[in-house]
Protein backbone atom coordinates (compact mmCIF):
# COMPACT_ATOMS: atom_id res chain seq x y z
CA UNK A 1 0.00 0.00 0.00
CA UNK A 2 1.45 3.34 -0.84
CA UNK A 3 2.56 5.32 2.24
CA UNK A 4 1.62 9.22 1.89
CA UNK A 5 4.67 11.26 3.08
CA UNK A 6 5.36 12.03 6.54
CA UNK A 7 3.22 8.77 7.61
CA UNK A 8 6.05 6.69 9.62
CA UNK A 9 3.63 3.63 9.96
CA UNK A 10 4.10 0.11 8.15
CA UNK A 11 1.74 -1.78 6.32
CA UNK A 12 2.28 -4.34 8.75
CA UNK A 13 0.81 -2.26 11.89
CA UNK A 14 -1.83 -0.73 9.81
CA UNK A 15 -3.02 -4.41 8.92
CA UNK A 16 -2.80 -5.88 12.05
CA UNK A 17 -4.41 -2.65 13.81
CA UNK A 18 -7.48 -3.06 10.95
CA UNK A 19 -7.81 -6.80 11.98
CA UNK A 20 -7.58 -6.80 15.48
CA UNK A 21 -9.80 -8.00 17.86
CA UNK A 22 -7.93 -6.91 20.82
CA UNK A 23 -5.78 -3.58 20.94
CA UNK A 24 -4.02 -2.42 24.16
CA UNK A 25 -2.38 0.80 24.72
CA UNK A 26 -0.06 2.13 27.49
CA UNK A 27 0.41 5.62 27.66
CA UNK A 28 3.12 8.22 29.37
CA UNK A 29 3.85 11.69 29.74
CA UNK A 30 4.78 11.91 26.13
CA UNK A 31 1.28 11.84 24.87
CA UNK A 32 0.09 14.79 27.17
CA UNK A 33 3.12 16.97 25.79
CA UNK A 34 1.71 18.44 23.10
CA UNK A 35 -1.05 19.59 24.50
CA UNK A 36 1.44 21.37 27.11
CA UNK A 37 1.87 19.03 30.17
CA UNK A 38 5.93 19.31 30.73
CA UNK A 39 7.00 15.58 30.81
CA UNK A 40 9.10 14.22 33.49
CA UNK A 41 12.42 13.28 31.63
CA UNK A 42 12.54 15.62 28.70
CA UNK A 43 15.03 18.63 28.47
CA UNK A 44 12.49 20.93 29.84
CA UNK A 45 10.70 17.98 31.99
CA UNK A 46 9.29 18.47 35.52
CA UNK A 47 12.01 16.72 37.23
CA UNK A 48 14.74 18.76 35.83
CA UNK A 49 14.48 21.28 38.71
CA UNK A 50 13.59 18.38 40.91
CA UNK A 51 13.99 15.05 41.38
CA UNK A 52 11.44 12.37 41.71
CA UNK A 53 12.60 11.27 45.16
CA UNK A 54 12.27 15.06 46.46
CA UNK A 55 9.18 15.23 45.35
CA UNK A 56 6.89 12.06 44.56
CA UNK A 57 7.35 9.88 47.54
CA UNK A 58 5.27 9.94 50.97
CA UNK A 59 8.71 10.58 52.52
CA UNK A 60 9.01 14.08 51.07
CA UNK A 61 5.25 14.81 51.79
CA UNK A 62 5.67 14.29 55.05
CA UNK A 63 8.89 16.61 55.50
CA UNK A 64 8.04 19.27 53.30
CA UNK A 65 4.12 18.75 52.79
CA UNK A 66 3.59 22.86 51.20
CA UNK A 67 6.33 21.74 48.74
CA UNK A 68 4.68 18.69 47.65
CA UNK A 69 1.46 19.96 47.50
CA UNK A 70 2.39 23.28 46.02
CA UNK A 71 4.24 21.30 42.98
CA UNK A 72 0.79 19.10 42.83
CA UNK A 73 -1.29 22.54 42.73
CA UNK A 74 0.96 23.76 40.35
CA UNK A 75 0.69 20.78 37.78
CA UNK A 76 -3.51 20.84 38.75
CA UNK A 77 -3.10 24.66 37.75
CA UNK A 78 -1.06 23.74 34.26
CA UNK A 79 -3.59 20.76 33.26
CA UNK A 80 -6.69 23.07 33.96
CA UNK A 81 -5.28 25.51 31.51
CA UNK A 82 -4.64 22.61 28.25
CA UNK A 83 -7.10 20.56 26.53
CA UNK A 84 -6.60 16.89 25.03
CA UNK A 85 -4.28 17.11 21.99
CA UNK A 86 -5.53 15.17 18.58
CA UNK A 87 -3.22 12.19 20.07
CA UNK A 88 -6.07 11.70 23.46
CA UNK A 89 -8.53 12.23 20.46
CA UNK A 90 -6.92 9.83 18.04
CA UNK A 91 -6.93 7.53 21.12
CA UNK A 92 -10.34 7.86 21.96
CA UNK A 93 -11.43 7.17 18.05
CA UNK A 94 -9.50 3.75 18.04
CA UNK A 95 -11.66 2.92 20.91
CA UNK A 96 -14.41 2.94 19.38
CA UNK A 97 -13.67 2.02 16.41
CA UNK A 98 -12.56 -1.17 17.98
CA UNK A 99 -15.69 -0.96 20.26
CA UNK A 100 -18.15 -1.18 17.90
CA UNK A 101 -16.47 -4.47 15.48
CA UNK A 102 -17.13 -5.72 19.15
CA UNK A 103 -13.42 -5.77 20.25
CA UNK A 104 -11.96 -5.40 23.65
CA UNK A 105 -9.86 -1.95 23.55
CA UNK A 106 -8.00 -0.92 27.02
CA UNK A 107 -5.55 1.95 27.29
CA UNK A 108 -3.85 1.96 30.43
CA UNK A 109 -1.77 5.22 31.45
CA UNK A 110 0.64 6.27 33.68
CA UNK A 111 -0.60 9.73 33.33
CA UNK A 112 -2.31 11.44 36.09
CA UNK A 113 -3.72 14.55 34.24
CA UNK A 114 -6.88 13.25 33.30
CA UNK A 115 -6.54 13.87 29.59
CA UNK A 116 -7.67 10.71 28.19
CA UNK A 117 -10.99 10.89 29.83
CA UNK A 118 -11.77 14.28 28.45
CA UNK A 119 -10.94 13.11 25.13
CA UNK A 120 -13.62 10.45 25.27
CA UNK A 121 -11.58 7.56 26.33
CA UNK A 122 -13.83 5.17 28.31
CA UNK A 123 -12.14 1.75 28.49
CA UNK A 124 -9.24 3.39 30.73
CA UNK A 125 -7.29 2.65 33.57
CA UNK A 126 -5.34 5.44 35.33
CA UNK A 127 -2.27 2.71 36.88
CA UNK A 128 -0.86 6.08 38.76
CA UNK A 129 -3.65 7.13 40.21
CA UNK A 130 -5.14 10.82 39.17
CA UNK A 131 -4.14 14.85 40.25
CA UNK A 132 -8.21 15.75 39.85
CA UNK A 133 -8.84 14.18 43.46
CA UNK A 134 -7.25 14.41 46.41
CA UNK A 135 -8.09 13.16 50.34
CA UNK A 136 -6.83 13.18 53.68
CA UNK A 137 -4.20 10.68 54.82
CA UNK A 138 -5.74 10.29 58.06
CA UNK A 139 -9.17 9.66 57.57
CA UNK A 140 -9.24 8.98 53.84
CA UNK A 141 -11.89 11.26 53.17
CA UNK A 142 -11.71 12.98 49.83
CA UNK A 143 -11.36 16.62 49.31
CA UNK A 144 -14.23 18.79 48.12
CA UNK A 145 -13.69 21.62 45.85
CA UNK A 146 -13.33 24.28 48.58
CA UNK A 147 -10.62 22.15 50.43
CA UNK A 148 -8.85 21.65 47.36
CA UNK A 149 -9.10 25.48 46.25
CA UNK A 150 -6.97 25.83 49.89
CA UNK A 151 -4.50 23.99 48.72
CA UNK A 152 -4.00 26.26 45.20
CA UNK A 153 -3.70 28.89 48.38
CA UNK A 154 -0.12 27.66 48.82
CA UNK A 155 -0.76 26.67 52.78
CA UNK A 156 -0.19 22.85 54.00
CA UNK A 157 -3.93 21.74 53.48
CA UNK A 158 -5.74 19.56 56.14
CA UNK A 159 -8.34 17.37 56.55
CA UNK A 160 -11.87 19.51 58.33
CA UNK A 161 -13.16 16.84 59.31
CA UNK A 162 -9.70 15.29 61.66
CA UNK A 163 -6.84 17.76 60.76
CA UNK A 164 -4.94 15.52 58.75
CA UNK A 165 -3.20 16.96 56.16
CA UNK A 166 -4.58 16.54 52.38
CA UNK A 167 -2.67 14.61 49.42
CA UNK A 168 -3.02 14.21 46.41
CA UNK A 169 -5.00 10.89 45.31
CA UNK A 170 -1.79 9.28 42.97
CA UNK A 171 0.54 6.72 43.23
CA UNK A 172 4.03 7.70 44.61
CA UNK A 173 7.35 5.85 44.36
CA UNK A 174 7.08 2.89 46.52
CA UNK A 175 3.18 2.92 46.75
CA UNK A 176 1.07 0.02 45.56
CA UNK A 177 -1.09 0.64 41.82
CA UNK A 178 -4.63 1.12 42.89
CA UNK A 179 -6.00 -2.47 43.94
CA UNK A 180 -6.50 -4.71 40.33
CA UNK A 181 -5.26 -1.90 38.14
CA UNK A 182 -2.17 -3.54 37.23
CA UNK A 183 -3.95 -7.11 37.35
CA UNK A 184 -6.58 -5.81 34.31
CA UNK A 185 -3.76 -4.00 32.53
CA UNK A 186 -1.81 -7.04 32.28
CA UNK A 187 -4.34 -9.31 31.59
CA UNK A 188 -5.54 -6.62 28.49
CA UNK A 189 -1.76 -6.92 26.98
CA UNK A 190 -1.32 -10.65 27.63
CA UNK A 191 -4.24 -10.71 25.52
CA UNK A 192 -3.96 -8.46 22.85
CA UNK A 193 -3.20 -8.91 19.24
CA UNK A 194 -1.87 -5.42 19.15
CA UNK A 195 0.27 -3.06 22.03
CA UNK A 196 1.01 0.26 21.35
CA UNK A 197 3.62 2.07 23.37
CA UNK A 198 2.95 5.44 23.41
CA UNK A 199 5.31 8.61 24.56
CA UNK A 200 6.80 6.72 27.45
CA UNK A 201 10.62 6.55 28.43
CA UNK A 202 9.35 2.91 30.18
CA UNK A 203 12.02 3.03 32.99
CA UNK A 204 9.03 2.77 35.76
CA UNK A 205 7.67 -0.62 36.47
CA UNK A 206 5.40 -2.40 37.05
CA UNK A 207 3.79 -0.12 33.90
CA UNK A 208 6.67 -0.27 31.76
CA UNK A 209 6.16 -3.95 31.56
CA UNK A 210 3.16 -3.86 29.82
CA UNK A 211 4.52 -4.18 26.60
CA UNK A 212 6.97 -6.61 27.30
CA UNK A 213 3.81 -8.75 28.80
CA UNK A 214 2.20 -8.04 25.27
CA UNK A 215 5.49 -9.15 23.24
CA UNK A 216 6.26 -12.27 25.26
CA UNK A 217 2.22 -13.54 24.54
CA UNK A 218 2.66 -13.15 20.95
CA UNK A 219 1.04 -9.53 20.32
CA UNK A 220 2.25 -6.94 17.69
CA UNK A 221 4.00 -4.07 19.90
CA UNK A 222 4.44 -1.37 18.46
CA UNK A 223 6.44 2.03 20.68
CA UNK A 224 4.91 5.34 19.34
CA UNK A 225 7.51 8.37 20.88
CA UNK A 226 9.81 10.49 18.79
CA UNK A 227 12.87 9.10 20.54
CA UNK A 228 13.52 5.09 21.14
CA UNK A 229 12.85 3.94 25.02
CA UNK A 230 15.03 1.65 26.91
CA UNK A 231 12.46 -1.42 25.71
CA UNK A 232 12.59 -0.47 21.74
CA UNK A 233 14.74 -3.30 20.69
CA UNK A 234 12.44 -5.66 22.64
CA UNK A 235 9.52 -4.59 20.31
CA UNK A 236 8.39 -5.00 17.01
CA UNK A 237 8.40 -1.40 16.03
CA UNK A 238 9.76 1.63 16.91
CA UNK A 239 7.46 4.82 15.15
CA UNK A 240 9.29 7.62 15.32
CA UNK A 241 7.13 10.71 15.62
CA UNK A 242 5.04 12.80 17.90
CA UNK A 243 1.51 11.42 19.51
CA UNK A 244 -0.38 14.59 18.55
CA UNK A 245 1.05 14.54 14.93
CA UNK A 246 1.22 10.73 13.76
CA UNK A 247 -1.63 9.24 15.25
CA UNK A 248 -4.29 10.82 13.51
CA UNK A 249 -2.11 9.97 10.61
CA UNK A 250 -2.68 6.03 12.07
CA UNK A 251 -6.10 6.72 12.16
CA UNK A 252 -6.58 7.92 8.83
CA UNK A 253 -4.39 4.66 7.01
CA UNK A 254 -6.87 2.44 9.52
CA UNK A 255 -10.38 4.44 7.95
CA UNK A 256 -8.56 4.04 4.58
CA UNK A 257 -7.80 0.39 5.29
CA UNK A 258 -10.98 -0.51 6.55
CA UNK A 259 -13.20 1.54 3.84
CA UNK A 260 -10.90 -0.23 1.30
C1 LIG B 1 5.70 -0.18 43.05
C2 LIG B 1 2.59 9.48 39.50
C3 LIG B 1 5.43 -2.02 44.50
C4 LIG B 1 2.88 10.63 40.39
C5 LIG B 1 4.64 8.25 39.00
C6 LIG B 1 12.76 0.65 45.29
C7 LIG B 1 11.75 0.83 46.23
C8 LIG B 1 10.42 0.86 45.86
C9 LIG B 1 10.07 0.69 44.55
C10 LIG B 1 11.09 0.54 43.63
C11 LIG B 1 12.42 0.50 43.97
N1 LIG B 1 13.16 0.32 42.84
C12 LIG B 1 12.33 0.26 41.78
C13 LIG B 1 11.09 0.38 42.24
C14 LIG B 1 9.89 0.37 41.49
C15 LIG B 1 9.53 1.82 41.17
C16 LIG B 1 10.28 2.19 39.90
O1 LIG B 1 9.95 1.68 38.86
N2 LIG B 1 11.30 3.05 40.03
C17 LIG B 1 12.06 3.42 38.85
C18 LIG B 1 12.43 4.92 38.92
C19 LIG B 1 13.30 2.54 38.76
N3 LIG B 1 8.11 1.79 40.99
C20 LIG B 1 7.29 2.07 42.01
O2 LIG B 1 7.66 2.47 43.11
C21 LIG B 1 5.83 1.82 41.72
N4 LIG B 1 5.26 1.05 42.79
O3 LIG B 1 6.60 -0.71 42.48
O4 LIG B 1 5.01 -0.75 44.11
C22 LIG B 1 6.53 -1.83 45.50
C23 LIG B 1 6.24 -1.13 46.65
C24 LIG B 1 7.25 -1.02 47.61
C25 LIG B 1 8.51 -1.58 47.38
C26 LIG B 1 8.79 -2.25 46.18
C27 LIG B 1 7.80 -2.37 45.23
C28 LIG B 1 5.06 3.11 41.62
C29 LIG B 1 5.64 3.98 40.53
C30 LIG B 1 4.69 5.15 40.25
C31 LIG B 1 5.41 6.47 40.47
N5 LIG B 1 4.52 7.56 40.09
N6 LIG B 1 3.74 9.19 38.66
C32 LIG B 1 3.10 11.89 39.61
O5 LIG B 1 2.85 11.94 38.40
O6 LIG B 1 3.50 12.86 40.26
S1 LIG B 1 5.92 7.94 37.96
C33 LIG B 1 5.89 8.92 36.55
O7 LIG B 1 7.09 8.69 35.81
C34 LIG B 1 4.83 8.55 35.54
O8 LIG B 1 3.62 8.20 36.12
C35 LIG B 1 5.43 7.43 34.74
O9 LIG B 1 5.07 6.18 35.29
C36 LIG B 1 6.89 7.58 34.99
C37 LIG B 1 7.65 7.64 33.69
O10 LIG B 1 7.32 8.79 33.08
P1 LIG B 1 6.82 8.82 31.56
O11 LIG B 1 5.35 8.93 31.60
O12 LIG B 1 7.41 7.74 30.74
O13 LIG B 1 7.42 10.21 31.16
P2 LIG B 1 8.96 10.55 30.85
O14 LIG B 1 9.11 12.02 30.97
O15 LIG B 1 9.87 9.63 31.60
O16 LIG B 1 9.10 10.16 29.31
C38 LIG B 1 8.33 10.88 28.35
C39 LIG B 1 8.50 10.14 27.05
O17 LIG B 1 7.67 10.79 26.09
C40 LIG B 1 9.91 10.19 26.52
O18 LIG B 1 10.26 8.91 26.05
C41 LIG B 1 9.83 11.19 25.35
O19 LIG B 1 10.72 10.86 24.31
C42 LIG B 1 8.42 11.00 24.91
N7 LIG B 1 7.79 12.15 24.25
C43 LIG B 1 8.06 13.46 24.43
N8 LIG B 1 7.23 14.20 23.64
C44 LIG B 1 6.44 13.31 22.98
C45 LIG B 1 6.79 12.00 23.37
N9 LIG B 1 6.18 10.91 22.88
C46 LIG B 1 5.20 11.09 21.98
N10 LIG B 1 4.81 12.31 21.55
C47 LIG B 1 5.40 13.43 22.03
N11 LIG B 1 5.01 14.65 21.58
Amino acid sequence: MHQPIGDPFSDALVERLAQARRVAVLTGAGISAESGVPTFRDPDGLWQQFRPEELANVEAFLRNPVLVQGWYAHRRAVVDGVEPNPGHRALAELEQMVVKKRGAFLLATQNVDGLHARAGSEHLIELHGTLTRSYCIACEREANETELAALESGDAAHCPACAGLLRPDVVWFGEMLPEGAMEHAAEAAAASDVFLSIGTSAVVYPAAGLPLIAKQAGAYVAEINPQRSDIAFRLDEHVRGKAGVVLPVLLERLRAFTAA
